[in-house]
């Protein structure tokens, strides 16, 4: 018999609650989160049994805009979100981190408030070995006036979204956002079809104990970049580290990567830690999409007392160049993202 959570907040509950806060709210955004919450449901339903369905598992043949594989359930879930935003007139343009340009959403006739840009199955190259994958989204309200939508809505910083949110499809389905009043966690309660509040108001560690990094990059990152994930490893270097609470027995960081953001983050935000994803000669920009990855990740952990950089500043404050623009991350605890951001601006003499 499932424990019946202390808690029966469900998400759309919650949302209706902030909604109640805000007396002139019309509720597209609360029936927008909904839609989200609902594409996610129809979404773990098919990744939590992908194994069983004939013609889920694997790979379309495709390639993406990003020149990646299609997996047959990246494709099931972008159509499962580009239906569910699209239907109720809310959203007047969407981002997919799958397709190449922007879809302006007949449905709202270019009338609709928000855009929402998301990455439908991101780590879906791991499904087939059932390693926990997750949706990415970011919620951005129009500039221009009704019915004249165009570009200038779409390429907006980070810190002009008015909500972000993950949803990780793994041991069980857990839906995590911030309207800016907090992050809050929401699991699946698959004998009820709800997603009930099981982790209100997460604060990320200010320091924590692990980093995340694809190690066999290391030859192709800069003398700067190894040289933190060298301080990251081996505990504080007196002479040069300004690591703010690292160990001084020479003792570093335990490191942890699944190869899913979606998943390195989660366990970083609540359990503390630092991913990063640097500039390689192969992605000399980074290889993490700017709208539909960084950003909202970044509108999370700052919600949660964290820090999101690019390595020169915060994550938040990039203006995007187009739809599909990279960027180096380094993401997590406050501190040690603060502490690689700083490390990564020094002058080269000083390391
Ligand atoms: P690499 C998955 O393709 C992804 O976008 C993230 O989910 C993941 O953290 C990263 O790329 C893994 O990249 O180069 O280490 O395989």
């Amino acid at each position: 018999m499932t424990k019946i959570p202390k808690n029966l907040q469900t998400i759309e509950s919650h949302v209706l609650d902030l909604q109640r806060l805000h007396p002139s709210a019309s509720g597209d955004f609360t029936s927008l989160l909904n839609d989200i919450s609902f594409a996610a449901k129809v979404v773990s339903r098919d990744v939590t049994k992908a194994g069983l369905v004939e013609d889920l598992l694997g790979a379309t043949g495709q390639e993406n805009v990003q020149g990646e594989v299609i997996q047959k359930l990246d494709e099931f879930a972008n159509n499962v979100f580009l239906k569910c935003l699209g239907r109720r007139g809310q959203v007047c343009i969407m981002g997919s981190e799958e397709l190449a340009d922007p879809v302006f959403a007949d449905t709202s006739q270019g009338t609709g408030k928000y855009i929402v840009v998301f990455d439908p199955l991101d780590g879906s190259s791991n499904i087939d070995a059932n390693v926990s994958v997750g949706t990415i989204f970011g919620i951005w309200k129009r500039k221009s006036q009704l019915a004249h939508v165009n570009q200038d809505d779409l390429l907006q910083p980070g810190s002009e979204m008015v909500a972000a949110g993950y949803i990780i499809y793994g041991s069980s389905t857990m839906f995590v956002y911030t309207a800016g009043s907090g992050v809050h966690g929401f699991t699946l309660d698959p004998g009820i079809g709800e997603f009930l509040l099981s982790h209100e108001n997460i604060m990320t560690p200010f320091t924590g104990k692990i980093y995340s990094v694809n190690e066999a990059y290391e030859p192709r990152w800069s003398p700067r970049v190894r040289e933190v994930l060298r301080q990251l490893k081996y505990g504080r270097d007196s002479k040069k580290s300004t690591r703010r609470d690292a160990p001084t027995d020479g003792a570093g960081m335990s490191s942890r990567y699944i190869g899913s953001l979606v998943a390195d983050f989660h366990r970083n935000l609540l359990y503390g830690g630092v991913y990063l994803y640097p500039p390689t000669t192969e992605y000399p920009k980074g290889k993490l999409r700017l709208m539909c990855e960084a950003a909202p990740l970044a509108m999370i952990v700052e919600n949660a007392g964290g820090y999101a950089s690019d390595g020169s500043g915060s994550i938040l404050d990039i203006v995007p160049e187009d739809l599909h623009m990279r960027v180096p991350l380094y993401i997590g605890s406050r501190g040690d993202a603060l502490w690689i951001e700083k490390m990564l601006g020094e002058d080269p003499a000083a390391l």
